[in-house]
């Protein structure tokens, strides 16, 4: 009889993975992942899918599915294109779209990586209907990325998370604007570790934050460099409702990284990488859908309680950051 044991398993992958390729694209597109998600009025499912073309620039697609699984009707033509003219910052396309619903704004806020000569750094765009879009330009200068927008104002102010990076850090920041436009009160929320550890080196935000009663759950990407390559890897965390930066808990482990075949072997191999989950109606079922290996959209569902439960039994309060506190 076998002794072993497995780990628990919080997101599950669909049997029908990976969800989109270029292949199902209706122009030509050399792949497609990393898609930002989120429900329409009426309960349909908008994927705002980052496609790669054979220049190597990146722009986006919406792709839209009564289920979220399956039935995709994908825009004819690119939905938002890169505009370097306009948008110098923008010189090399677009990626990574995060998705949220702003109700003060009755609009979706869309933050993405503007790519250009000066490096990644964070956009941000408005749409009522992802047809037409009011771009911000960058609000973050380079080298940032890894952006997404809190639905609603923290303590009178629109509040942000992102990933500036220098030589030496690359940690997870919020800042806060009264009026989407102009930032400041920047401030480290989750640092990378060191050493061996899972995340060290590089954090940064996955989809957005998930609103539950018990905070703001946070699924973050943490990347360890190894001798063949980066190793791209989800964990938890949660921060307090009211003070987005305080860490009420943080795992020690990752709770899903690059195991099959379409997260393993691709353009660039051994990453799961979401910009976007949603909900199902039962308010616990979190659909999260992300990029395999940047070649793929691919579906993995978990629950907000079983997320939460687990970081009761796995996850740590972090050191204060405020200042020079090191993680371990
Ligand atoms: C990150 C981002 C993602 C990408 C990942 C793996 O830095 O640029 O778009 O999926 O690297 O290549």
């Amino acid at each position: 009889m076998s002794t072993k044991r497995a780990y628990e398993v919080l997101f599950h992958r669909h049997a029908g993975n990976p969800i989109l390729t270029a292949r199902d694209w209706p122009y030509p597109a050399h792949t497609v992942f990393n898609a930002g998600a989120t429900l329409l009025r009426d309960g349909t499912t908008l994927l705002l899918c980052r496609v790669e073309d054979r220049r190597g620039h990146s722009h986006f697609c919406a792709a839209r599915s009564k289920n979220g699984i399956d039935g995709w009707i994908i825009d004819e033509q690119p939905t938002l294109r890169p505009e370097p003219e306009l948008h110098h910052e923008e010189l090399w396309g677009i990626e990574d779209p995060r998705i949220t619903w702003v109700e003060e704004l009755a609009k979706y806020v869309i933050t993405y990586t503007a790519f250009s000569k000066d490096g990644p750094g964070v956009a941000l765009a408005l749409t009522e209907d992802f047809r037409t879009f009011e771009r911000c330009g960058l609000v973050m200068q380079p080298d940032d990325k890894d952006a997404a927008l809190f639905p609603r104002r923290i303590n009178g102010n629109f509040a942000l998370i992102h990933r500036p990076a220098t030589d030496t850090a690359a940690n997870i920041w919020i800042s806060y604007s009264p009026d989407l436009r102009n930032w400041g009160g920047h401030k480290p929320i989750l640092l990378a570790r060191k050493g061996a550890w899972w995340d060290a080196n590089k954090v940064g935000l996955s989809p957005p934050l998930i609103e539950t009663k018990r905070g703001w759950l946070m699924i973050y990407h943490g990347v360890r460099h190894t001798a063949s390559g980066s190793l791209y890897r989800l964990g938890l965390a949660l921060f307090a409702l009211d003070d987005p930066e305080l860490c009420l808990a943080r795992g020690d482990e990752w709770v899903f990284g690059p195991e099959t075949d379409y997260e393993c072997h691709g353009d660039v191999a051994n990453v799961a990488f979401p910009c976007g989950t949603t909900l199902e109606a039962d308010g616990d079922t979190i659909r999260m859908y992300y990029g395999g290996a940047d070649s793929c959209i691919a579906l993995a569902t978990g629950s907000v309680a079983a997320c939460l439960a687990w970081l009761d039994r796995n996850g740590n309060v972090p050191p204060s950051i405020g200042g020079s506190v090191a993680p371990p």
